[in-house]
Parts: structure tokens; C-alpha cells; sequence
């Protein structure tokens, strides 16, 4: 259990034995977007400092300055979660929550890719950046935010960009855009979309997918493989830090341009901290927590998002200092209905749902 806390919580249990955690849970105040300056506003409140920590000193802490000090504080506050190298399951599932919740990051997978299947799918990265040109990519915040970090998606053959695009309810933008902000990021977004051929023997598309299907070995990391297999597997998605050293906490929607039941996401330059952040706070020792885990990602390695990872922790990304040039590449799996995204993952962050799922 990370102990990161904010404001003294009156209705504690008293103790700082994380075996006899307050049973009471209490949601943070969080702001209602997940993006730009209101995220900074919800880590202020929601993320705090260990209070089990003898060594921290309350009273000569100061807020964090920045965005990227705060994931950066939560980051050395978090609980490091160790994997199977095998598997890729966490070694210890004893992390837990309050009100039942056992394992609360379950669906959490990482794993280090053989490097010839590495090298696969770094050509299918660079196959996207030549197909969609620098121009044509799009800042992660939205055009009109002033975001270095970019994206671009490459969907497998028309057949997945017209199951998203004509038989899904996914928008390409984020969900708070509205207006005309809303329709320009959508724009952009479709300009910034690449459908990869599926017939080009030397980029193997499918030959690829399937091996990288093969190595994550669905039963045995525990994932749904009615949904990480070949047929559902939508789009890769490339990400570039460009010059940006963190990606902010955020939870990727499900009808939006966070698609996909089930998410991967390679290495594919640099190392980062990847954090987990739950979404319930808990009350030990008369404190509001907002547990939060960590792992390293190594250039070369991958995770996976599903499950509560995926549906009920945000996720943030901390480059390593030096590091202003990590990349990265999603693998987004299937698409939820309305009903599935609501009932599996909207229902929960209600409270800061702006226009919709
Ligand atoms: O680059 C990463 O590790 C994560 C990317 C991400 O968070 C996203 O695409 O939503």
C-alpha cells in the first residue's frame, strides 16, 4: 500500500498497520477533467505524502510546483510492484483496498519482449511516423493545448477503422472537449490516422501480432483471450514524449480516444516509472490515502492495462530524467459497447464525467 496522503481524515481508524485499515473510504475531490491543469488540482488533492514514512516531515512540506514534481513525489511514495518474468503476473498480490477489494491493480501485466519480436514492432512504430508525418500528428492534450507529447494511430486494414468508425460508438477525441475544440481534435485525430496493409509481406502486420499474441500468452498472464487475440486487436497507436519528460495521470476512456477493452503499451525508446494510482482513497492513521504503485519499464519491455488496472486506477508515465525522447506504442484491443463501457468503467469515475462516456 502506497501511503499517499492529503488531509487528516476525522473518522479514522487510528493505526498505521495497514492490516487494520478503516473499513471507510472516502472519494477524493477530484476535479471533473483528467487532463491539462485540472489534473494538477486533482493530484494536489487526491495524492499526498506517506504518513507511515518516520522520516517525512510534514510541516517543511511544500506543495509541489509542478505537475511532473507531483507525479514525481507520488512516484518515490508508491508502492513498487515486482513481476514474473515468466508470467508477467506481480509477484505479490497483498496489495489491497479497503471495503473488499482485494488486489486492486489485478490486470496488470509486464513482461520483456524477446528482441527479435521487439525489433517487429519497432518497424511497425516507424511504419506509422512515415505514414503519418510529424505534421499530422497530434498533441495528446487536444490542438488547441499547447501539448509537445504526440500521437498517431495505425488501424489493421480498413476492416478494424470502419468497425470503429461505423459500428462502435468510440469519438476521437477526449471526452471534455466540447464545441468547436471538440470538432477540431476530432479532425486532427482522423488526420492523424493510418490504415497499415496488411499485405506487405515485409512489414508483416499479422505475423507480428501473432507472435506478439503468443508471447503475452493470455491464460497464463491471466487475460481475457476472447479479447487479446488477433481478431480484436483495433489499432497500434504511437506515442512521443517529444521533449516532455511525464505523461499526466489520466484513465483512458472508452469511447473516446482511449478505446480498447484491454491496452499494451511497448517500450520502444527509453525507461520510465510507470505509476498506477487507485481511484478510492482509504483512511489509515486519521489520513485520506490514494494508494499508488510503481514499476520501472525498461526500453524493450511492455505492460498491460485490463481488468482494475485498466478500468479503476489512472495511469501515469515518468520518464527517466534524462529522458525527453521516450516513445512508445500502444496495442488498443476491442471495443466496448455503451452499456460495457458504462457498466465496467464510466459508472465508477461518475463523478467526473463531463458529456457523456
Ligand atoms: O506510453 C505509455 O507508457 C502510456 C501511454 C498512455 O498512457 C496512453 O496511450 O494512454
Amino acid at each position: 500500500m502506497a501511503a499517499n496522503s492529503k488531509s487528516s481524515a476525522s473518522n479514522s481508524s487510528n493505526t498505521d498497520d495497514p492490516n487494520s485499515i478503516s473499513r471507510e473510504t472516502k472519494r477524493p475531490r477530484r476535479s471533473r477533467s483528467l487532463k491539462g491543469d485540472e489534473v494538477k488540482d486533482t493530484m494536489e488533492v487526491g495524492l499526498l505524502r506517506n504518513n507511515n514514512n518516520p522520516s517525512s516531515d510534514k510541516s517543511s512540506s511544500e506543495p509541489p510546483q509542478t505537475e511532473e514534481d507531483n507525479l514525481r513525489q507520488v512516484a518515490g511514495e508508491a508502492t513498487v510492484v515486482e513481476f514474473d518474468s515468466r508470467t508477467g503476473l506481480p509477484l505479490h498480490q497483498d496489495h489491497f483496498l479497503p471495503d473488499g477489494v482485494f488486489d486492486p491493480i489485478r490486470g496488470i501485466v509486464k513482461k520483456r519482449l524477446p528482441r527479435s519480436l521487439f525489433e517487429k514492432l519497432v518497424c511497425i512504430h516507424k511504419r506509422i511516423q512515415q505514414e503519418v508525418d510529424a505534421s499530422r500528428r497530434v498533441p495528446w492534450a487536444g490542438i488547441n493545448d499547447g501539448d509537445a507529447k504526440v500521437r498517431a494511430f495505425g488501424f489493421l486494414g480498413e476492416s478494424s477503422w470502419h468497425r470503429l468508425d461505423h459500428e462502435s460508438a468510440v469519438r476521437l477525441v477526449a471526452p471534455e472537449k466540447e464545441g468547436q475544440d471538440a470538432i477540431d481534435d476530432e479532425t486532427a485525430n482522423r488526420k492523424a490516422i493510418c490504415i497499415l496493409d496488411m499485405e506487405d509481406a515485409d512489414l508483416d502486420v499479422e505475423g507480428t501480432t501473432n507472435e506478439f499474441i503468443n508471447f503475452l500468452n493470455p491464460n497464463s498472464a491471466k487475460l481475457d483471450s476472447k479479447t487479446v487475440c488477433p481478431e480484436e486487436l483495433i489499432a497500434y497507436q504511437i506515442n512521443m514524449h517529444n521533449g516532455m519528460r511525464y505523461l499526466p495521470a489520466h484513465l483512458d476512456w472508452p469511447l473516446h480516444e482511449g478505446f480498447g477493452k484491454v491496452i499494451v503499451t511497448v517500450a520502444i525508446r527509453g525507461d520510465a516509472d510507470v505509476l498506477l494510482i487507485a481511484g478510492d482513497t482509504v483512511v489509515v492513521g486519521g489520513e485520506e490515502l490514494q494508494p499508488a504503485w510503481r514499476f520501472h519499464l525498461e526500453q524493450g519491455e511492455c505492460y498491460v492495462l485490463s481488468d482494475r488496472a485498466r478500468n479503476r486506477c489512472l495511469h501515469a508515465v515518468v520518464a527517466n530524467e534524462d529522458n525527453k525522447a521516450r516513445e512508445s506504442l500502444n496495442l488498443r484491443f476491442g471495443l466496448h459497447t455503451e452499456d460495457e463501457a458504462r457498466h465496467q468503467i464510466t459508472k465508477y469515475w461518475a463523478d467526473q464525467l463531463i458529456g457523456g462516456n
